[in-house]
């Protein structure tokens, strides 16, 4: 019999039914976008939810990126992760922005401020970080290189919704953070994404440029672009308010029993634990080292064959495409371990749909090859 395939993830939707109030809304008002009812109401939703003071919200987080850099007139020299997903440097791109990357940490997969430090040239104007998986970066040692050199920090935390650290938020560090709402993540608004802003001042020169530079009817300040969120969207984003504590609770659930099934599977490593203060467990990365009897791509296809699509996030490194790797700092002796590490990476499935049934049947998978490499089921 044919199971049901079981990919990465699936995005939560609360019940139909929930979302046809604000629907009825939005069709009496008539305000569809633009800064309408909604909007505000998620802004002052999420400032509350994520212990947070200002957030200015956007159709997504690749153009929240590209307008954080603008922001903050960032020029010349970036240093940031090879490890990540592509919208990261190609927000620098689109700034005119030179990326350079720096390797990463072995045990948190974020960029390791050990290394940064000799990447520092004249030109260098910030740090762009990646909280990935989720996984807080040393955020005080990066503030600390970024105080001595007078650079600015921005995290890419499109991972790191309701993340914590050190007891607050860790949206509140850096410059600036920004989030994705991307179908794919813990908190998704179909589309969207965020910048986590210090101070009223920032927030409203952002607020500007994510609306062509309007600062007034009549009046633009800078080459904005359209990066405002829609009613549609912001009310989706209210509803998911409401359930994502319940959807992250279950994510918690999935960690810890993948966790307990993988612990004494020989080659299987599962990343650092952060804990329930900390994660909010977007995903669930195994990295497949030389101690597993087949290699990472074989039991990627291997999992296919049987119905079960994790991914390789990340894997190329973006320092791998084609617009990076003529870059100096995009060559593999400079990045060892962000090279090993994704020739290993498999995110497994988690949302919280996930039944314990189907968790089983992925593990199934990961430790009948242990026993067997061989066994026809896999052929
Ligand atoms: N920075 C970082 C560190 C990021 O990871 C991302 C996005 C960004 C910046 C940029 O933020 P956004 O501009 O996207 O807001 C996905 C997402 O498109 C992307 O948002 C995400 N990171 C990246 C890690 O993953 P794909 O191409 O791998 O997604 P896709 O379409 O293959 O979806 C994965 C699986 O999810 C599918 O196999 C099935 C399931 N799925 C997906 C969608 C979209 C559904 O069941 N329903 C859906 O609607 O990039």
């Amino acid at each position: 019999m044919n199971k049901k395939p079981i990919f990465v993830t699936k995005p939560y939707l609360p019940p139909l039914e929930e979302f046809i109030p604000y629907l009825e809304q939005i069709w009496e008002s008539g305000t569809l976008t633009n800064g309408g009812p909604f909007h505000q109401q998620l802004e002052s939703a999420l400032c509350h939810h994520l212990g947070i003071e200002h957030i200015a919200l956007f159709t997504n987080g690749t153009t929240a990126l590209v307008t954080a850099l603008q922001s903050l007139r960032i020029t010349g020299e970036v240093i940031t992760t090879p490890y990540s997903f592509v919208a990261t440097s190609h927000s620098l791109l689109w700034n005119g922005i030179r990326p350079v990357f720096v390797d990463i940490d072995p045990d948190s997969l974020n960029i390791d401020p050990r290394r940064i430090e000799a990447a520092i040239t004249p030109q260098t104007t910030a740090i762009l970080a990646v909280h990935c998986y989720g996984h807080p970066c040393d955020v005080e040692a990066i503030q600390k290189i970024a105080d001595t050199y007078n650079l600015k920090v921005i995290y890419d935390a499109a991972h790191a919704f309701g993340v914590r650290c050190h007891g607050s938020s860790v949206l509140g560090h850096g410059d600036l953070s920004v989030l994705s709402f991307h179908a794919t993540k813990v908190f998704n608004t179909f589309e969207g994404g965020a910048i986590v802003c210090p101070d009223a001042k920032t927030k409203t020169r952002i607020d500007h440029l994510k609306n062509f530079g309007f600062a007034g009817e009549t009046t633009v300040v800078a080459p904005g672009i359209n990066g405002k969120m829609s009613e549609f969207n912001a009310a989706l984003g209210l509803l998911q308010l409401k359930h994502v504590d319940r959807a992250i609770a279950r994510r918690r659930k999935i960690d810890a029993a993948y966790r307990a099934h993988l612990r004494n599977v020989a080659g299987i490593h599962c990343l650092h634990d952060t804990g329930e203060d900390v994660a909010n467990y977007a995903y669930f990365p195994i990295l497949v080292g030389p101690g597993y009897p087949i290699g990472r791509d074989a039991l990627y296809q291997r999992m296919k064959d049987c119905g079960i699509h994790p991914r390789r996030y990340f894997y190329p490194l973006i320092s791998e495409f084609p617009m990076y790797r003529g870059l100096p700092s995009a060559q593999r002796d400079n990045l060892p371990v962000a090279t090993e590490v994704a020739g290993q990476v498999l995110c497994l499935p988690i949302y919280p749909d996930l039944t314990d049934t189907e968790i089983e049947r992925i593990v199934a998978i990961i430790k009948e090859t242990v026993v067997d490499p061989t066994h026809p089921n896999f052929s």
